[in-house]
């Protein structure tokens, strides 16, 4: 059979996440419109006819302000150069609006002939790892209306890397998904299964615990909130009725703390609801989750705190 490790790899918001709950037919990652969802490298299995693939979902690649988005730029890397193939995903639209925003071009027409300088940084250094067979995914087709308008942005991002194949695809209405996998299973190198049949990951249940919590803030919260928010698990207690979870938001600043409880604590209440809901749907068995609240100020920029709050250099980087 083939089997081998997939790296989803790209800009922030292209659909990384997206496209691996697609894949998997799961609900698996959290996604949001708000760039920087991922924090974490995420392993999701899939199986086909003969082929067993191993997808590596990444954080979108972005210019670091804060140690932590270092740390999130280095484990997609890091994902990357050990994978046995890349999936660079993109989007036409959000594309062409970062070239318009370097060559401040104003014309009407979208200047869909030039590849994001993000993506063009990007793809150097993948370029430079190894050979490793790169997959151009284009994403988000569903959004052009007029889809002949792509063929000459296509056309730039083959010449920018020695593509082996090019799929568009929309990973939100499931288009070109399958032949996405079809193109990948031929990729990979012969080889025994390395999961057990039923495995769909490695992340232990308290992961998506402390996601699905900073995934109903991403959904539920606006402006700078969303992205000062870090989750920890304090237990976690398997039970016999109901899985029993007790989890901290970490803030930066108390005035963020004061919008994530929410007047009677109403805010607070809807964040548990849908974690709680999230999760059951998940593990199909009840949950109950108890949340607080904690400012701990500069938790992005701290080297304990990140390793505390479970993003330290394990995730795939060894450095
Ligand atoms: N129209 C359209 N929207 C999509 C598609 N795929 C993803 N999106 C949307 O794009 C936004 C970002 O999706 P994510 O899957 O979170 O993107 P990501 O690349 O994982 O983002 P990061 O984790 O921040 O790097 C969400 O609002 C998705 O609904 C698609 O095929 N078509
Ligand atoms: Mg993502």
């Amino acid at each position: 059979m083939r089997a081998g490790t997939i790296a989803i790899v790209g800009r922030s918001n292209v659909g990384k996440s997206t496209l691996l709950n697609q894949i998997l037919g799961e609900r698996l990652a959290i996604v949001s419109p708000l760039p920087q969802t991922t924090r974490d490298p995420l392993l999701g299995v899939v199986r086909r006819e003969g082929a067993e693939l191993a997808f590596l979902d990444t954080p979108g690649i972005h210019k670091p302000k804060t140690e932590l988005g270092s740390r999130m730029n280095s484990s997609a890397m890091s994902a990357t150069e050990s994978a046995d193939v890349v999936v660079f995903v993109t989007d036409p639209i959000e594309s062409t609006k970062l070239v318009k925003k370097k060559t401040k071009r104003t014309d009407e027409i979208p200047p869909l002939d030039e590849l994001a300088p993000e993506d063009a940084a990007l793809l150097k250094s993948i370029k430079s790892l190894k050979k490793i067979p790169i997959i151009l995914a284009m994403n988000k087709v569903d959004a052009l209306r007029d889809k002949g308008l792509m063929l000459p942005l296509l056309q730039s991002y083959l010449n920018a890397a020695p593509f082996r194949e090019l799929v568009p695809i929309s990973a939100l209405k499931n288009d070109g998904v399958e032949r996405l996998l079809e193109v990948i299973a031929g990729l990979l190198p012969e080889g025994e299964a390395a999961f057990p049949e039923d495995t769909l990951t490695d992340k232990p249940s308290s992961f998506f615990a402390r996601e699905y919590v900073r995934e109903q803030v991403l959904l539920g919260l606006r402006g700078e909130i969303p992205h000062a928010v870090a989750v920890s698990i304090d237990t976690f207690d398997e039970g016999s009725d109901k899985l029993r979870i007790a989890a901290t938001i970490h803030v930066e600043k108390i005035g963020q703390r004061k919008i994530i409880v929410g007047s009677g604590g109403t805010v607070i209440k809807d964040l548990r609801l849908g974690a709680e809901k999230r999760l059951r749907q998940l593990l199909g068995r009840k949950v109950k989750l108890e949340l607080f609240v904690r400012v701990t100020p500069r938790w992005k920029e701290t080297p304990r705190m990140l390793a505390e709050l479970g993003y330290d250099r394990l995730n795939g980087d060894k450095k």
